[in-house]
């Protein structure tokens, strides 16, 4: 169970269909596959997603950390030294995803070693998720025509509708034309990944008042503290912190700070081992959680799936797992399949996946 080698290999996938939101946009999948090797020839694989404009992080300083630092650090420890992982991970701010990815690559490695998947080893709960898709900034026909194309499709009956644009109205008559169009048929939320100011979001939410909203979510930046405060104080629905949480301490300070009232969980950013830690502070605090997505692919929704199927905080809501439909292509020998609105856990050791080694060596970019 001995750790011999990581690999960070960098691969870049083109999207069919760019995401624009109002922090930034994604037009190719430029991730980190992550590979983990045992002296027992075990290989546990995960993804980092760099994502600068949310967490500074860049495909290269990815490889850079994760050979140069991590790597280093980690080899000589087994499998099971999972603290003695986090202490030395602990010794380099940031890095999110970076950590995470390395993270659960043990954690799959692990599984594998045991013969046990990851949601049996984390928790169990269930063997499926509700699916909620993310629809990106476009005009209202072209929204309300991509959420048919998903419900008519996959089943998909939930939706998170980016906003943040000015002025408000941009955003809310996609909401309105969303509720106009399926009227109870489907769930909807917001999401302004702090596009607006406080007024502005009040104003929003104000307009969308009639629209029966499940949540919003970081609507305005956490860093305008009496601004934000002001605002969810107002609310009637959970707002959701998202980006202002990337650690355990971070959500402590903006639900005791009332900058929030529930959160997103996302295992890009908080692997297993951190995800585990805030799901339990969730639990403690009495918080709201739905399963959110850094814009994974395969790899990286695979692993959100194994975490939020296991706990029945994290699979009360529909978990955002439907990104990777949109990219022109990805690693896995067996692409996932939602169906019904609902994609199933894998019950294989480990994560549950396995990558296609032609389609590795066709987009990787260190070659
Ligand atoms: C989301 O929920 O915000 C877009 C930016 C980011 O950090 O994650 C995505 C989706
Ligand atoms: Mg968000």
């Amino acid at each position: 169970m001995k750790i011999t080698a990581i690999e960070a290999i960098p691969f870049a996938i083109p999207y069919r269909k760019p995401l624009r939101f109002a922090s930034g946009e994604v037009s190719v999948a430029t991730h980190v596959l992550v590979r983990v090797h045992t002296d027992d020839g075990i290989v546990g694989v995960a993804e980092a997603p760099p994502r600068p404009f949310t967490y500074g992080e860049t495909q290269q300083g990815i490889v850079a950390v994760i050979e140069t630092v991590f790597a280093p650090q980690l080899i000589g420890l087994t499998l099971l030294d999972r603290e003695q992982m986090v202490a030395s991970l602990a010794r380099t701010i940031g890095n999110p995803t970076a950590k995470a990815a390395v993270d659960m690559a043990i954690w799959d490695a692990l599984g594998k070693t045991l013969k046990l998947s990851v949601n049996e080893m984390l928790g169990g709960y269930t063997d499926r998720m509700r699916v909620s898709h993310m629809l990106g900034f476009d005009e209202p026909a072209k929204m309300v025509a991509e959420a048919e194309r998903m419900r008519d499709t996959y089943g998909i009956a939930t939706f998170k509708v980016k906003v943040g644009r000015r002025p408000v109205g941009l955003d809310t008559a996609v909401v309105r034309a969303l509720r106009e169009r399926f009227d109870d048929q489907i769930e909807l939320y917001v999401d302004g990944n702090r596009g607006w100011t406080a007024a502005e979001s009040l104003r929003a939410m104000k307009e969308m008042a009639d629209l029966d909203l499940l949540f919003a979510e970081e609507l305005c930046p956490a860093d305008d503290v009496l601004g934000r405060r002001w605002l969810v104080e107002q609310l009637d629905i959970p707002f959701i912190a998202d980006e202002s949480v990337p650690t355990a301490a971070d959500v402590t300070r903006e639900i005791l700070g009332r900058s929030a009232t529930a959160i997103s969980i996302k295992t890009a950013r908080t692997g297993f081992t951190w995800s585990r830690r805030v799901h339990h502070l969730a639990e403690g605090l009495g918080l709201e959680v739905v399963m959110g997505n850094q814009i994974d692919g395969q790899v990286g929704t695979a692993c959100a799936l194994a975490f939020g199927s296991s706990f029945q905080l994290t699979s009360r809501y529909a978990g955002e797992l439907s990104n990777f439909l949109d990219m022109s292509d990805d690693l896995l020998t067996e692409p996932l399949q939602i169906r019904d609105g609902h994609l199933h856990t894998s019950s294989e050791p480990g994560i549950g996946i396995e990558i296609d080694p032609e389609k590795l060596d066709r987009y990787r970019v260190d070659r």
